[in-house]
């Protein structure tokens, strides 16, 4: 069988997260470091070590099947290829910013002043978008400091915590687009392919499902249990096991890592006690 061909970003902000992602799915590999390719000692899957630039480009030429990318690579380069999966991580937007101490107030004052950005196309977009013209000016790298060594009035780039920005005197004013890691795929593969992608994909569902989850488990006098059995919305409905205690009981379900909190503070109040909260591994329906 010929191995699903995956392009992943060789040594960068991207290339830990994007292993890691294959090996909670269970594929693992020889250390690969430092090699142009690595084949999965358990899946048939390739792994291709590259740039992130060139990740699109490969996809749309056909030397791998799929890439891990983040969207703003993926939009600058303009490939039309197909989203496959969102990942999750990487994530980070591409902003405007402005000195400090610039006057700026709104978008429109930005209209013929001079940006550096290694994004022209996604920031040509965007200002045509709003009606804006400005001066654009691609550069590669270190845009943070076009400002002060006077190239630029103003800069577009990607900011994650916002420390780049702060240390370099900067203000961050506008996002023009929000970003994450994708798994990218050709636009055509082979049914055998296909295949191996579906099998793929179920396993990153199953592993983003899980991260997106957790168990919990509580005791709780059983005449609460209909109160709080409402405040679970549990994947069908909670497991409920008698306690050795004369009316008590044990109660398991799932809950969104997103509602945690606010749920947990309504339980104890509905009279649940300990409370405990697990990791979940994968989730399968
Ligand atoms: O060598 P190669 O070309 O493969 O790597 P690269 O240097 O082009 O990319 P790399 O590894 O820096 O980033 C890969 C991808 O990570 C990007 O394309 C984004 O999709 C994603 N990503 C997430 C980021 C950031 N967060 C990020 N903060 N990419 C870059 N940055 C830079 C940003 O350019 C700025 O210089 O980090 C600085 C800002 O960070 P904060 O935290 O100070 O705001
Ligand atoms: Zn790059």
């Amino acid at each position: 069988m010929k191995p699903l061909k995956l392009a992943i970003q060789k040594s960068g902000r991207l290339s830990d997260d994007s292993l890691a992602l294959l090996k909670t799915c269970g594929i693992h590999f020889n250390n690969g470091i430092g090699k142009l390719r690595t084949e999965a000692l358990n899946f048939p899957l390739e792994l291709y070590f590259l740039r992130d630039d060139d990740i699109p480009q490969y996809v749309t030429d056909g030397i791998a099947d799929l890439g891990i990318v983040g969207e703003n690579v993926l939009y600058e380069k303009e490939q039309q290829l197909p989203i496959a999966a969102k990942l999750g991580f990487g994530r980070c937007r591409l902003s405007l910013a402005v000195p400090k101490n610039s006057g700026y107030r709104q978008l429109a004052d930005l209209n013929g002043q001079r940006i550096a950005t290694s994004y022209p196309r996604l920031l040509g977009t965007f200002l045509d978008a709003n009606g804006l013209k400005a001066e654009l000016h691609e550069i590669s790298g270190s845009v943070e400091i076009a400002p002060s060594i006077g190239l630029a009035d103003a800069i577009c780039d990607l900011v994650s915590s916002g420390s780049t920005l702060f240390t370099n005197g900067l203000r961050e004013v506008e996002t023009v687009l929000e970003s994450q890691a994708v798994l990218v795929r050709a636009q055509r593969l082979s049914a055998e392919k296909e295949v191996l992608l579906n099998r793929l994909l179920f396993r990153i569902q199953a592993v983003q499902k899980a991260q997106k989850n957790k168990y919990i488990l509580l005791n709780a006098p059983n005449d609460r249990l209909e109160k709080i059995i409402s405040l679970l919305p549990g994947i069908k409905s909670p497991t409920i096991l008698p306690l050795a205690v004369e009316g008590w009981s044990s109660l398991h379900s799932v809950i969104e890592e997103n509602q945690f909190w606010e749920v947990i503070e309504q339980l104890k109040v509905a009279g649940a006690e300990g409370i405990l909260v697990l990791p979940i591994e994968k989730m399968i329906f």
